[in-house]
């Protein structure tokens, strides 16, 4: 039998990575979706499988992490060996807008999985193995390097409520003795990167700038240094945590920081233009509290499972500016394409 697995946030940047690698190891994947009045299935379209389609092994269910009868129902009908659960208002700046929601989702949210997960097992007898998706902000204003002894320093309610979940998923290996693991994962980026992150932000309005449509972007604090690795290389430390003989808690990082200044430097030059001629600093961008330092160290999961990062700093930056240099020139035909229909419609009415 083939295993199956269910993740939530199968939509996100991690999610899509994720199912492509479960399905490349002969996985059935289930996936929790949002229902949205717009598509919100970008990122998994090229491995979307049709339901009328014989022997798919991608499902898709609609569901929410705040609502628990549809996460028990899910459960139910999928039967997962193993669970991912990825999905979040991932959005730090976000949480300070929509704190009590950012609870409900990251915190309670987990919470209401674990519980399903509980039952399921105690009813069913089947293992289920639950990776929850920690992140490196819960280590906030700690001073770097931060690995699984640093304890935790949360500075937005996103972090907060990261920790609760942490926690949550932590009492529930000790008093149900399931077998759930924690990453904590430091920033991950890639071309699939949600672009209000600050990496993609400056390589997509970087495309655009090349391609002529806009000659400024607009940024918070630059002076914030992040461990930046690829997603790509951190979903399958997800999938090694659960193959793993026990499950614990682990730090997934590069073990490498720079700055937003670094970054935009490495991006801008790239493509020989000079940052500060188009960066203005704007402070609606700037955090109530902000987290300085992130600087994770992967010895543990070096050691357990032999993870190592494949892509360096500067492959990240190229990769992604390559990407949206081709997404600026697409913008551009878009537009300049747009324009004539757009003068006939307003010629006609
Ligand atoms: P992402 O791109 O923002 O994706 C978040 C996913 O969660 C999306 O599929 C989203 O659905 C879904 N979602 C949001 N609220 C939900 C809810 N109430 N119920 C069900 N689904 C919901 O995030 P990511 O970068 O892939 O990150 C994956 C996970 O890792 C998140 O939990 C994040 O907090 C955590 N994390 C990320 C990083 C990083 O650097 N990327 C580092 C550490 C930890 P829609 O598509 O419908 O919005
Ligand atoms: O900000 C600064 C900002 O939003 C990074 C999420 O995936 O990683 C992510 O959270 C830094 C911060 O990521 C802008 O102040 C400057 O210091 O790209 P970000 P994040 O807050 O680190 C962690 C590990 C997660 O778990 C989260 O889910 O960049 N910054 N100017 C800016 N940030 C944004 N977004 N936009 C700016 O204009």
């Amino acid at each position: 039998m083939p295993k199956s697995a269910l993740i939530t946030g199968i939509t996100g940047q991690d999610g899509s990575y994720l199912s492509e690698l479960l399905l490349s190891k002969g996985y059935i994947v289930h996936g929790l979706i949002r229902r949205c009045s717009s598509f919100n299935t970008s990122r998994i379209d090229h491995i979307y499988a049709d339901p009328h389609e014989q022997g798919r092994r991608l499902v898709l269910h609609y569901g929410d992490l705040t609502d628990p009868t549809g996460l028990r129902r899910v459960i139910e009908t999928a039967k997962p060996d193993e669970i991912y659960n990825l999905a979040a208002q991932s959005h730090v700046k976000v949480s300070f807008e929509n704190p009590e929601y950012t609870a409900d989702a990251d915190a309670t949210g987990t919470l209401r999985l674990l519980d399903c997960v509980r039952d399921h097992v105690e009813h069913t007898g089947r293992e289920i193995r639950f990776y929850q998706a920690g992140s490196s902000e819960m280590y906030g204003a700690a001073p770097p390097p931060q690995d699984e002894h640093t304890a935790f320093y949360p500075r937005s309610p996103y972090a907060v409520s990261k920790v609760a979940a942490h926690w949550y998923a932590l009492n529930y290996r000790e008093a149900y003795k399931l077998f759930v693991s924690n990453g904590i994962l430091f920033n991950h980026e890639s071309p699939r990167r949600g672009e209000t992150f600050v990496t993609r932000k400056i390589t997509r309005a970087l495309g655009r700038i090349v391609a002529g449509l806009q000659d400024k972007i607009y940024l918070g604090n630059l002076e914030a240094k992040r461990d930046w690795g690829f997603a790509g290389d951190y979903v399958e430390a997800m999938w090694l945590m659960l193959q793993h003989h026990e499950p614990g808690d682990f730090v997934v990082a590069t073990g490498e920081a720079h700055s937003i200044r670094e970054f935009l430097h490495e991006a801008f030059s790239y493509v020989g233009l000079d940052w500060e001629k188009y960066v203005m600093v704007d402070p609606r961008y700037f955090r109530p509290t902000e987290v300085d330092y992130l600087l994770g160290n992967p010895a543990k999961v070096r050691e357990a499972f032999g993870w190592r990062p494949s892509v360096s700093f500067k492959q990240l930056v190229r990769m992604m500016v390559d990407h949206d240099i081709q997404l600026g020139e697409q913008d551009r035909m878009i537009q300049s394409t747009r324009y004539p229909s757009e003068v006939s419609v307003a010629a006609k009415a």
